[in-house]
């Protein structure tokens, strides 16, 4: 059975990059000026000195007092550079500012009404002292927190760079967020200042936020002030005393503030990310092994370059978007793509037809929106000259094999190879992940980055090949979570408590014969049938590759003989039935695919998934929702309506 299942992800196909891209590429580059003569040399070398790849890279970055020590490693608890003194924000905007850069575009902004921005690095400079002149004139000092509640918008990375500046700590919360999800996470970082915007655009609807606010911010006992950014010059509730206007505040603010000099183990960001719980987990950041982390991978893994337009379609609001459209990309000193809209709208050419009018070079996107606009066709790509393309990247979930070839053939015109970067809020940077240089198997985000020792345990601890286990990381990085805010006790029994010592990810992984990782999902979503262990992502990937099918969700029903039975939810392709001959087609197509035991025993069609905002599917509330159990509180789906639907389907 196992030869089955491992038919599936062991994809046989193989991709090469081109030879100029390789020839070209910042780490070929960076091998060749040391005389490193292939990849595996430069991972063994890494192996033997993990401190000098890092000191290497550090030593790229403006430090106010140098570091006399790499790496103090008292596992769990890692210290890189830590007697450095050391500001993200000099590295991201005050340096740039000094030389040649100071007049490069960082950031065009677009919003979904076809409002257009673009700010150099020396209007975001400025923006930013001023804002943080600001602050201090309120009384934020190093060390408070202040929460951001801001769409997509450039105010967004000036306040977070603004709060960095200064010492402050920023917690961004998605402004997709509904109040409660808010108010949880800046009741638990302390926060003494929101800041927020009126309102912002999704689909053509005005979503108001600062309403949104209003409805809890009595219940935030230590909020101060509210800084509120006139985005769309809505009507909004000021409360005397305590509301300001964000361009009232920076009138006539100094263009000029003294960066803080601060330690390099100093708190940047607590960043709010869902744990198996209910209550979230408060990620905890710094700014020196951050910024080395950030900035490493920006310039190894997406190659950037001073004439790249590189662009992240994710949302600031989540881990991907503060490291790889804030601080990694402005330490490289890149020039971004800022998006605020939906992908879709007003038709599903809006991101082709953007990466056509900026010449978008580097384009970083998720699985989930890859599917969706597979489902659209071929003919809105199409539609683009999207030739500017060098370098594609996913990240979020595992990308499945027809989804990784259909971005490949259809964005990445088969000549772009795909990054498949897996990572966490807790890692801060990609781990394991293949660089421009390294051949591809679609589906399988190749092996760890430089230094990192990644491996797949079974139970006992012993390492696993061709099968899966737990993925667990076996060495320190620098851009790696140094707690959970205020929560000593979870970090420590969620993340190194199963294995001493060991970082566990609390994903599945399988390595292959090549050394490749093929990360199957989360640990919570594995299926035990009848003894074998079957992973939701591998019977979704089997439904997906079906012609016929968009997307799937996959779940245990449990079940007294089997100890649980597969329960599938599919999304069909617009113009397909849902027949009940269409059932039995797919349930055929997944035992062809992976073998009789992982066969749906139920299929269900719906419309829509349920989904957190980032995309990921909830598999843990379709579950509950199939066997009757109480679904809890969904404030955090972007699609709470999803949820209705998977009774009736099947
Ligand atoms: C960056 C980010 C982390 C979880 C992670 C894993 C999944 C992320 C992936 C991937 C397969 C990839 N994940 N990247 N799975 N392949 N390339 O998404 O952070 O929101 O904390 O999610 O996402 O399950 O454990 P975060």
């Amino acid at each position: 059975m196992t030869d089955h299942l491992d038919a599936l992800l062991h994809e046989k196909r193989i991709f090469h990059p081109p030879e100029e891209l390789v020839k070209e590429s910042n780490i070929k580059k960076w091998m060749d000026k040391r005389n490193i003569k292939s990849y595996s040399e430069l991972i063994k070398k890494c192996e033997e000195d993990p401190e000098w790849f890092w000191d290497e890279l550090a030593q790229e970055l403006d430090w106010f007092k140098p570091y006399t020590k790499i790496l103090e490693w008292d596992p769990p608890y890692a210290k890189w550079f830590a007697d450095g003194k050391f500001n993200i924000v000099h590295n991201a905007l005050d340096r740039h500012v000094k030389g040649w850069r100071k007049n490069k575009i960082a950031y065009i902004w677009e919003g979904e009404d076809g409002r257009k921005r673009k700010l150099t690095y020396f209007d975001l400079y400025k923006e930013v002292n001023r804002l943080a002149n600001a602050l201090k004139e309120l009384g934020v000092k190093k060390g408070d927190r202040v929460s951001l509640y801001l769409p997509m918008i450039p105010e967004l990375p000036i306040a977070m760079l603004a709060c960095a500046k200064i010492g402050a700590i920023h917690s961004v919360v998605f402004s997709g967020f509904w109040a409660k999800a808010f108010k949880e996470r800046a009741i638990d970082a302390g926060a003494k200042i929101v800041i927020i915007a009126d309102a912002f655009h999704r689909r053509g609807k005005i979503i108001k936020l600062k309403d949104t606010l209003d409805t809890v911010i009595d219940d935030i006992p230590t909020i101060e002030k509210v800084i509120v950014v006139e985005n769309l010059k809505t009507e909004v509730n000021m409360k005397e005393g305590r509301d300001i206007f964000w361009d009232d505040l920076l009138e006539g603010q100094e263009k000029e503030c003294e960066t803080e000099i601060l330690g390099a183990e100093d708190t940047l960001f607590i960043l709010y990310t869902s744990g198996t719980t209910g209550k979230p987990k408060g990620v905890v950041h710094t700014h020196g092994g951050y910024a080395v982390g950030t900035y490493t991978t920006m310039k190894f893994v997406f190659d950037i370059r001073d004439d790249d337009i590189y662009w992240c379609t994710a949302d600031i609001g989540w881990i991907t978007g503060h490291s790889y459209i804030v601080y990694g990309p402005l330490i490289a000193g890149a020039t971004s793509i800022l998006y605020d809209g939906a992908p879709d709208y007003p038709d599903p050419g809006r991101l082709w037809k953007m990466i056509e009018d900026y010449g978008v070079t580097i384009f970083y996107t998720a699985p989930t929106l890859v599917r969706m606009f597979m489902k659209y066709g071929e003919k809105w790509p199409q539609a683009h000259d999207l030739s500017s393309l060098r370098l594609l990247g996913s990240v979020g979930e595992p990308i499945n094999p027809e989804a990784w070839i259909w971005y490949y053939e259809n964005i990445g015109g088969r000549r772009c190879p795909i990054m498949d970067t897996w990572w966490q809020t807790e890692t801060g940077m990609h781990l394991i992940t293949p660089l421009p240089i390294n051949p591809l198997k679609p589906g399988s985000a190749y092996k760890p980055f430089p230094t990192i020792k990644a491996d797949v345990l079974d139970d006992e601890g012993n390492s696993l090949r061709d099968e899966g286990g737990h993925l667990v990381i076996k060495t320190p990085w620098p851009a790696m979570f140094r707690t959970l805010y205020k929560d000593e006790k979870r970090y420590i029994e969620t993340y190194w408590s199963k294995f001493p010592n060991i970082y566990l990810t609390g994903d599945v992984g399988r390595i292959d014969e090549d050394g490749y990782f093929w990360i199957q999902g989360r640990e919570d979503d594995i299926l035990n049938v009848a003894g074998h262990r079957i992973s939701t992502a591998e019977v979704e990937s089997a439904l997906v590759s079906h012609p016929f099918v968009v997307e799937a969700a996959v779940v245990g029903k449990p079940d007294i003989l089997k100890g649980e039975e597969i329960a599938a939810f599919v999304i069909l392709k617009e113009d397909v039935e849902p027949t009940q001959h269409l059932k039995g087609v797919l349930r055929e197509h997944v035992r062809k695919e992976i073998g009789p035991i992982a066969t749906p025993s139920y299929i269900g069609f719906v419309d829509d998934l349920p989904k957190t905002r980032s995309g990921k599917i909830m598999r843990r509330i379709i579950k509950a929702k199939l066997i009757g159990e109480e679904v809890g509180d969904t404030s955090t789906l972007a699609n709470p309506e999803a949820v209705d639907e998977l009774e009736k389907a099947l």
